[in-house]
Formats: C-alpha cells, structure tokens, sequence
C-alpha cells in the first residue's frame, strides 16, 4: 500500500474513533458473544463527510485490485449508503437487496436490472465470521448473479476472510483488526492493557476452523498436489514436494529415529522408493561425520524424496542463525527442511531464512505437537507467522489443516495404523484420520515403520493407507489407484 493511501487509512481510523464507531468495553455480538471492542458504524449517517471519506478508500480499493464487475450491492443497511455513494459518484449500476420481500407487486429480493451470469461486487462495513456478506451472496447467486469479491471496511480479523474464501469469495480489507490497534495504541487514545486484551480476545475467538468432516469436498475446493504445486505463488520447495508426492504416488514421511549412520542410510536405501519426504533427528546419531550427510543427500537425489531435519529451532534469530548454519552438523547444508516452534515470535524465522532463503531451503511452523499436553503455540499465531513469512516457510507441523491456502502444506506427526500412544505421551491417530478427515497432507511416521518385522512391507502399508485417505479426500476410488 503506498504511504499517502496508508496516512489516509490512519487518520480515518483516528476520526471513526472520534465519532464513537470504535467502542471499547463490554458488548454482545450478533452471534451473542461477548467482545471488548465493537464497531458501531451506523452512526456514519450523521457524518456525511466521513461517509465520502469511507466510500472514497473502499473505492481506492477496487481500483487497486483491478475488480471488475458489472454491479455492486452494499449489504444491508448500514453499507447501503456507502454503496450508494460509490455508485452516484463513478456512476456504477448499483443493485439492492431486500432484507424482507414485499408481499405485494413484484416480490422480487434484489432490485435493479441485471443478466444472469453478471458479476456483483459486495460491499460492507464490518466483518466477523463473514455470515452476512454470504447471505447476501445467497441470496445474489438465487438470483443467477455471480459474486467472486467483496469489500469490508472493517475486517474483525476473526475468520471472515477464510470462511468466504472458503466460499469461493475473496474478501478485500479496507482496514484490519491489527491495524487500528497499532494506530489507536500509537495515538494514545488505547493503553497496553486494553490492546492486549482486545489482541488476545481477537486471536482466541477465531470463528472459522477446519473441523467438519469432508468439508473440501463439500464446498468443492479440494485441489490435487498437483494442482497445488502449480499455485503461483507457492515456494518452490514445496512444489517440488508436491510434484514428488504425486509422481511416487506417496504422502508419506518416514521418521529414521535411529542412532547408527549406517542403519539410517540403509533404511533410505530401502525405504527410499515409498516415501516424499525422510525425517531425521541428526542428533541421536552415534557416528555423525560431514561423510553421512553426503551419502544421504545422493540417497535423497536417486530415490527422489527430501531431507527434514526435526531440529525444533526455538531460540532468538542470531543464535539458530549459528545453530542452522554452523556447529558439528551444518544443517542448512545437507538439509531441505527444517522446522521451528512460534514460541520466540517472527525472529526465529528471520534467523533462520537468512541462511536457508538463499540455498532455497523451506521451514515447517509448529503449530501443534502429537504429545499429550502440548502447549505449541497453536494455528492461529502460526498461521500469521506463516503469512509473513511465506517466502521461507512453506507450511505446518499440525494435528489438523489449520490454514485454506493451499500453497502451504500440512505435516502430521503422531501416525499409526491403529490409534493409540506410547507410555511417554506420544499420541496416535490413523493415515485415514489425519489425512481424510483433519485434512492434512503429509503424515509422518516413525516407529510404525522401525518396529515392523518388515520395514518395507509396513511402509508400503502406510504409503497405501496415506494414498488412500487422499485419493477419498479427493472423492476419488481408490481403486483407480494403479498400485492396488
Ligand atoms: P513415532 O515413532 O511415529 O512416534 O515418531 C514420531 C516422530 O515425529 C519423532 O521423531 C518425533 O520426534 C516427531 N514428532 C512428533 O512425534 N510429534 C510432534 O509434535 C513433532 C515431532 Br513436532
């Protein structure tokens, strides 16, 4: 955003808050929840040059992401003179809504003269979970109108964005949740208590999450890794992921928590044909030397799958920087993947993208971990983090897909054919369950694998079970599958 259209955004923030549109306190939700901070933007009406200042950056807006639609709707009612406003001045056809129909004359839900097939743009003035821009959207598309964007002025930041992109919407932000408090704490007009608070409250109350069952399919979202790997803005190393997946017809990663070089190079060997991805733990070997890491990056190259050192960075930028670099085991060197926990906020990842962004490594967030009792810093400091950083890190460690955007890929540790757990908190859920019903994409598997009599039958069963719960995810038989 450039500087002039980020000064107009601050000080229309400072102005809504000097008309009472910002509230803070105690208020109930539409939805009936509770919140310390509520926008009240009805009041407009009586602001009529603040109106046309609102109206003038939704329109900035559009125009900055080149939008093109036939009509546009304000959501009703408090939108509706914004929208009106923008239609009068760029003499844009504009369309109403009905909240209720009339019971006499037409009946008709929207008024205003439109085709089928043409293209509405929404426009609103707050959103939460994103509810009511889809009701107007409902109740456009019944009318054979087409709705791929919207524009908020206020985005709570609790979901909307993802629940419409769900939704097949794109929902475009005037100003964000994050935003005004930064300007409002900045101006003095909020202390540090009540930022945080509201902060906490906003990142505790997402209201849209990935927990139904099938819910890719049932929205018809659900993209291959194939497709996935095309995304243009996907980091590279994931397509490449991606693309291994789906060529060996594998999501599966092995984890080679063994302490001898030697049995760690011939499990890669062996195991190298059913896997994407080999996880180490470089560490608990016994007999690490520079040798080892060169034999398992040839393993790696012929079998075709990547390295994922589990190195679990957690500590400021300037030392996992030396500890990804440098020490007895030179990670960044030999290593595709490394992960790293939330917990020191966004340095670590600037730490560690300065050594592994220019050798065209990727890292995995913690989000959440498979043991008992995990205080990971959970999905949504993750996802933001994620966001942020997404020219380095190119996905989650997770129990559940915890983002929509499918250029990010999701990795699930905890994995055996039966559920269940080990007698120091490990928990187990099955390939079928992380991958079908959680929604993740990778799963990653250690001693369902290193116990088995036959590593090599057992891995091949978690390949197939993997493959399987993908291929349903997908609403595919698995029958297709040429391997079965
Ligand atoms: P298992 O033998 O399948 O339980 O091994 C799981 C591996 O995944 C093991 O190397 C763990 O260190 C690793 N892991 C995990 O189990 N859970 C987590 O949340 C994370 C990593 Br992060």
């Amino acid at each position: 955003m450039s500087a002039m259209a980020n000064a107009s955004i601050d000080s229309l923030i400072l102005k809504l808050h000097d008309v009472n549109a910002v509230k803070f306190g105690e208020y109930k939700m539409k939805s009936g929840m509770m919140t310390p901070i509520y926008f009240d933007l009805r009041v407009f009406v009586s602001y009529p040059a603040l109106m046309n200042e609102v109206s003038s950056l939704i329109y900035q807006r559009v125009q900055k992401e080149g939008l093109q639609f036939d009509s546009l709707c304000g959501v009703p009612y408090t939108a509706l003179p914004l929208a009106t406003i923008i239609s009068s001045r760029h003499e844009l056809p504009m369309l109403i809504r009905r909240k209720e129909t009339k019971d006499y004359g037409t009946k008709r839900l929207v008024e205003g003269s439109f085709r089928e097939g043409d293209t509405c743009l929404i426009i609103e003035d707050t959103v939460t979970t994103g509810s009511s821009i889809l009701e107007t959207a409902e109740v456009l598309y019944k009318e054979g109108l087409k709705v791929t964007d919207a524009i908020v002025l206020m985005d709570r930041e609790q979901g909307g964005v993802d629940m419409l992109a769900s939704r097949g919407i794109r929902l475009h932000p005037v100003i964000s949740m994050f935003k005004l408090l930064d300007v409002l704490l900045e101006a003095k007009r909020i202390d540090a208590q009540t930022d945080e608070s509201v902060r906490k409250f906003i990142r505790d109350n997402n209201t849209f999450r990935y927990s139904c069952e099938k819910p890719c399919l049932e929205q018809n979202l659900e993209l291959s890794y194939a497709d996935r790997a095309k995304l243009p803005k996907i980091h590279p190393l994931a397509s490449e992921l991606l693309q291994i997946m789906e060529k060996k017809q594998s999501n599966l990663c092995v984890s080679a928590d063994v302490t001898s070089s030697e049995e760690l190079l011939q499990l890669a060997d062996c195991l190298g044909p059913k896997i994407c991805m080999l996880k180490t733990h470089v560490d608990i070997l016994e007999d690490y030397t520079a040798a080892f890491s060169e034999k398992l990056q040839a393993l790696a190259k012929k079998h075709n799958f990547l390295i994922f050192e589990d190195r679990k960075f957690a500590d400021i930028g300037n030392t996992v920087k030396h500890q990804y670099e440098g020490g007895l085991y030179q990670i960044s060197s030999w290593s595709h993947i490394v992960n790293a926990h939330a917990v020191p906020g966004p340095g670590v990842l600037k730490g560690l993208s300065a050594v592994g962004k220019p050798l065209g490594r990727g890292c995995l967030l913690i989000a959440q971990m498979s043991s008992q009792g995990s205080l990971a810093t959970g999905e949504y400091t993750s996802a933001v983090m994620a966001e942020e950083q997404s020219d380095f890190v190119i996905g989650f460690i997770c129990v559940s897909k915890l983002t929509k955007r499918p250029e990010f890929i999701h990795m699930t540790p905890g994995v055996q054919l039966h559920a269940g757990g080990d007698v120091l908190g490990q928990q187990y859920t099955t390939p079928e369950d992380v991958i079908y019903s959680k929604g993740s994409d990778v799963i990653i598997v250690g001693r369902g694998v290193l116990e088995a009599s036959d590593r090599l039958t057992a891995a091949e069963a978690y390949r197939k079970s993997g493959w399987d719960a993908y291929r349903k995810r997908l609403g595919q038989s698995s029958q297709q599958d040429p391997r079965t």
